[in-house]
């Protein structure tokens, strides 16, 4: 019998006394023990609910001990573990479990009202989990025994099913096996020196390939200790620094703490290491962090589909304005966008990479699979990059008319649907302009149909019903007509630069 994440992640850890989730002093906390146990009784109810593997499991949670314990416990069933966003509105969630065909919804009780009738309409059960753990899923767990044998699962099997946004506006399921997440996880601990003596402030969501599966599953990996932050808060990261030995965040993360004083070359002397990835961190951070900690921050590259691509060396040139080079086992490629062809170093095209990592392909669309995945393994990731002199991968930008905020992906098309449906609204444009605080910031440009007038209050209610927070714009914009050129086609390029110092 095998089940190659539970084999790696929790087997060796079952019965330790060990520290896994430590308070913000670095101790107290969850035991390994202690979180395979309230896993193992987790199994217990999923698969006497009758869910087999794989199932959809989706999860709308707060951040804490008791949801990474449910992904644990989908890992030890075989149920596909699908996490979702916390601020996606009901109209979002309806589209991924109706998309998913999910079996269970685990969600706030705080929630549960407003999706209950959703979930009943597409068959799926109901429980609740609150940020404290309390609700009917701990309820029926508590009569559970505390041991569960995995379900046997091969390597290709998924493990889990992330979301990520598209230019259509559809959102599209990545398949994740468990040997993509596992390979990673291996790749990644060996690469960044990973060990039982790490202990790895963890301020991330856990709904997302980086919280969840860079972070969690290394530490899952060497046996590390997280000191597990229910959310980024400057305070409470400051606070809780001088107990941890290493930090991953999103650029957002460095910016603001590098805006506090409090933030100082002595509290995080004894660090290990700092990583950056899910947006490019810019090289002036990077200087800045330096020049203030000793430090430097080593940026990753990623991708939902493909898990990690790309690392700065841990020994060696940690190069500002890089993503360093293709980790061990992952090949990578920079191709010209028309044609596929291979370019030569220096030149600028769109990264393709191939290896273990890269996921099975889109949830119930083969077609979107074929055009992004070529016949010989390669994903084409719609980044675009040149490799310098030493094979570093500098990443310049995106063909994918993508906007990515504070670590979040956001598709204009995704938001323009909402906005031109809207009443008053003739049409929209939605672009990304810099933010200080996250990097790029969403724009709306409307043009109203003739003789509406469009509030800017009115259009983020109404907009908000539909769309999480997040992806709302941060600054709407009426205009008469949009630019496009001879062919019809918007040109975000020039609304980009003329909303460039929107939040300058
Ligand atoms: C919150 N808001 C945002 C964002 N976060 N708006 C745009 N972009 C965001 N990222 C909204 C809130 O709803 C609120 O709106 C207002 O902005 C201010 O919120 P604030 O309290 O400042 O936000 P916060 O709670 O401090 O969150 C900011 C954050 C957070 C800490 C940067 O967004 C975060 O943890 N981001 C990490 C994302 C991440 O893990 N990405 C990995 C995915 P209002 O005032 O209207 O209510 S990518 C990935 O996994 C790939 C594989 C990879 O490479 O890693
Ligand atoms: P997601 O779809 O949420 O997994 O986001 C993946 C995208 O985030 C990639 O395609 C890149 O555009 C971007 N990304 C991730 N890491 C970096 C990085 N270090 N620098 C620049 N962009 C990044």
């Amino acid at each position: 019998m095998a089940n190659p994440l539970h084999d790696a992640l929790f087997a060796p850890h079952l019965g330790s006394e060990r520290s896994f989730l430590a308070a913000a002093g670095g101790a107290g906390g969850t035991s390994y023990g202690e979180f395979l146990d309230t896993a193992s009784r987790l199994a217990h109810v999923l698969a006497d609910l009758g869910l087999t593997p794989g199932d959809r499991l989706v999860a709308q949670l707060e951040k804490s001990p008791m949801a990474l314990a449910l992904y644990a416990a989908s890992v030890m069933t075989g149920v596909v573990y699908l996490p979702l966003n916390t601020a996606y509105t009901a109209a979002e969630m309806h589209y991924f479990l109706d998309d998913s065909g999910a079996r269970l919804l685990v969600c706030d009780s705080g929630r549960a009202a407003a999706l209950s009738p959703i979930a009943a309409g597409l068959g799926a059960k109901v429980l609740t989990m609150d940020a404290n753990g309390a609700g009917g899923l701990r309820d029926l767990a508590a009569g559970k025994p505390g041991g569960f044998s995995p379900v046997d699962r091969g390597p290709n099997d998924l493990a889990a099913l992330l979301y990520t946004s598209g230019t259509t506006g559809r959102s599209k399921g990545a398949m994740l096996s468990h040997a993509n997440l596992l390979s990673n996880a291996e790749v990644l601990a060996a690469e960044w020196r990973f060990t039982g003596a790490d202990v790895l402030l963890h301020a991330l969501p856990i709904f997302h390939t980086h919280g969840l599966f860079v972070a969690t599953n290394i530490a899952l990996l060497t046996g590390a200790t997280m000191i597990f932050l229910p959310r980024f808060d400057t305070d409470a990261v400051i606070a809780a620094l001088p107990a941890a030995t290493s930090m991953m965040g999103v650029p957002t993360f460095y910016t603001r703490l590098l805006d506090d004083p409090r933030f100082s070359h002595d509290l995080v002397a004894h660090m290990r290491l700092f990583t950056s990835g899910s947006a490019p961190l810019a090289a002036e951070t990077h200087e800045q962090f330096q020049a203030r900690t000793g430090h430097r921050i080593l940026e990753r590259y990623g991708m939902t589909e493909t898990n990690m691509n790309t690392s700065n060396p841990y020994d060696g040139p940690r190069k500002a304005g890089t993503v360093g080079k293709p980790l061990p086992g992952v090949e990578l490629k920079i191709t010209d966008p028309e044609t596929g062809a291979t370019l030569p170093e220096g030149e600028i095209g769109v990264i393709e990479v191939r290896g273990p990592n890269v996921f099975q392909g889109y949830w119930k669309m083969p077609e979107k699979t074929a055009e992004e995945v070529r016949a010989d393994g390669f994903f084409i990731t719609g980044d675009l990059a040149r490799t310098d002199e030493d094979g570093y991968v500098v990443i310049v930008g995106r063909a994918k008319d993508l906007i990515i905020s504070g670590g979040y992906n956001i598709y204009p098309k995704e938001v323009e649907l909402v906005l031109d449906e809207l009443p008053g609204v003739l049409e929209s444009a939605v672009i990304g302009v810099p933010h200080p605080d996250f990097g790029e910031a969403v724009v709306g440009i409307l043009v109203p149909r003739k003789g509406a007038v469009l509030d800017e209050a009115t259009i983020l209610t109404e907009a908000g019903i539909r769309l999480a927070r997040f992806k709302l714009p941060k600054r709407v914009v009426v205009v008469e007509a949009l630019p496009r050129n001879t062919m019809g086609k918007v040109q975000k390029n020039l609304l980009r630069q003329s909303y460039a110092k929107s939040f300058a």
